[in-house]
């Protein structure tokens, strides 16, 4: 007698009047990403949303070769550029409402630099400087977050928290390839399907975190059939077809304003560059596979479909660029400034009511600064 077999074994039957709750069918993915710019369907967008896109497109590209440079210089400790990811940053950085919130990973600087962060402050954090660098609550952007997919559930519990004060709110929430491995994508997922929450997740699929390839991460035909498993509609787009990218991101968010739930989306797109300025990319993949991808480059792939339209011209090109050279130059003067930091402000923020071990340690430092300062009275 095997153990299902005795006498009030658990039994794996439905029980009475079970059935899915939805049908799987309209929940999976196309089998190919989606696509718009180069199809018969780009003669319908906007052409305002295609120059604030290639705009926003050039100027990101140039936000992501400067500050991979004040890398090289000593002004950043680390970079995670966001080159040939740029038409995903720029369309989550456009897609939300003002009262929406964007809650980005480590790699999406530029997302939060497009929705208005200030572009020093977005690189606080990867400067080395206390804390998350800006006010989260100004432009509706998270802080970074470093540790991998706990940016999720934030998202998740903010947008259900919005749906039960009745407020008009979408969260949208970025991660990587190698963060839908974590507990923190399952548990997201999962609580926002149940709870209907208003989030979408953009899965940036980068080929890689760090030296490990997608093939190694998962056996799942597409990051987004993970979608169908949790009972939420999975997308597959380009993810350097910007305009794609945008309106796949849009029509997500207008269902989940419209309480239609959340939507799983996965771009697919390329690191150009390596990991962060740490990491040498030449070791785990060739060059041919770059070179392919930066045939298939965001920035040419929307010139050329505006150049089509007759959207775009020389002159066009010219004054994005000259736009993004104006970004540049003041990020390096900006950044090449020392910040004024106040050491004791590593204390503040921690816990409303200081615990007795924090004000010693802060009197230690207090007494340490007093004394330096009285040595440097001295010297003079
Ligand atoms: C919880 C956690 N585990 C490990 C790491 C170390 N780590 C930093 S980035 C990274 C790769 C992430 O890859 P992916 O999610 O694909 O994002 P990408 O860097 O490609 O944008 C890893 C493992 C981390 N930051 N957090
Ligand atoms: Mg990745």
């Amino acid at each position: 007698m095997t153990v299902l077999e005795q006498p009030g074994a658990y039994r794996p039957t439905p029980p009475p009047g079970w059935e899915p709750r939805v049908d799987a069918a309209p929940l999976l993915p196309d089998a190919e990403p989606y696509r718009l710019l180069g199809t018969a369907a780009a003669a319908d967008i906007s052409p305002d949303l295609l120059t604030r896109l290639h705009r926003e497109l050039v100027r990101g590209r140039r936000y992501n070769t400067q500050a991979t440079a004040l890398t090289r210089q000593g002004r950043l400790a680390v970079y995670p550029s966001s080159t040939g990811q740029e038409a995903c940053q720029v369309a989550a950085g456009l897609v939300l409402e003002d009262r929406d919130w964007l809650f980005p990973s480590y790699r999406d600087t530029l997302a939060a630099v497009v929705r208005g962060l200030d572009p020093v402050d977005a690189l606080t954090l990867l400067r080395g400087d206390w804390h998350s660098g800006y006010d989260p609550h100004i432009h509706r952007v998270a802080p970074l977050c470093t540790p991998l997919a706990t940016q999720l559930p934030h998202a998740v519990g903010l947008a259900h928290a919005a749906r039960l004060k009745g407020d008009d709110v979408v969260a949208l929430a970025l991660v990587g390839d190698g963060g839908t491995s974590e507990g923190d994508f399952h548990e997201a997922l999962n609580f926002a399907a149940v709870w209907h929450a208003p989030v979408v997740f953009l899965v940036q699929n980068n080929g890689f975190a760090i030296s490990v390839p997608l093939a190694k991460q998962t056996a799942a035909p597409s990051l987004a059939h993970k979608a169908v498993g949790y009972g939420m509609p999975g997308r597959l787009v380009d993810g350097n077809d910007a305009a794609a990218v945008h309106e796949v991101l849009a029509e997500a968010v207008r269902r989940a304003r419209g309480g239609g739930g959340p939507t799983l989306v996965e771009a697919v797109t390329y690191r150009i560059e390596a990991h962060t300025n740490a990491d040498d990319a030449t070791r785990y993949r060739p060059d041919s596979e770059v070179e392919a991808w930066r045939a298939h480059d965001p920035i040419a792939l929307l010139e050329e479909a505006m150049r089509d339209r007759h959207l775009l011209d020389d002159e066009g090109i010219r004054a994005a660029r000259e736009s993004a050279e104006r970004l540049a130059a003041d990020l390096r003067t900006r950044m090449h400034q020392d910040p004024v930091l106040d050491p004791m402000a590593l204390f503040e923020h921690v816990y409303a009511d200081r615990t007795s071990q924090l004000r010693e340690q802060a009197a230690q430092l207090r007494a340490e600064l007093d004394a330096e300062a009285a040595d440097a009275g001295e010297g003079e």
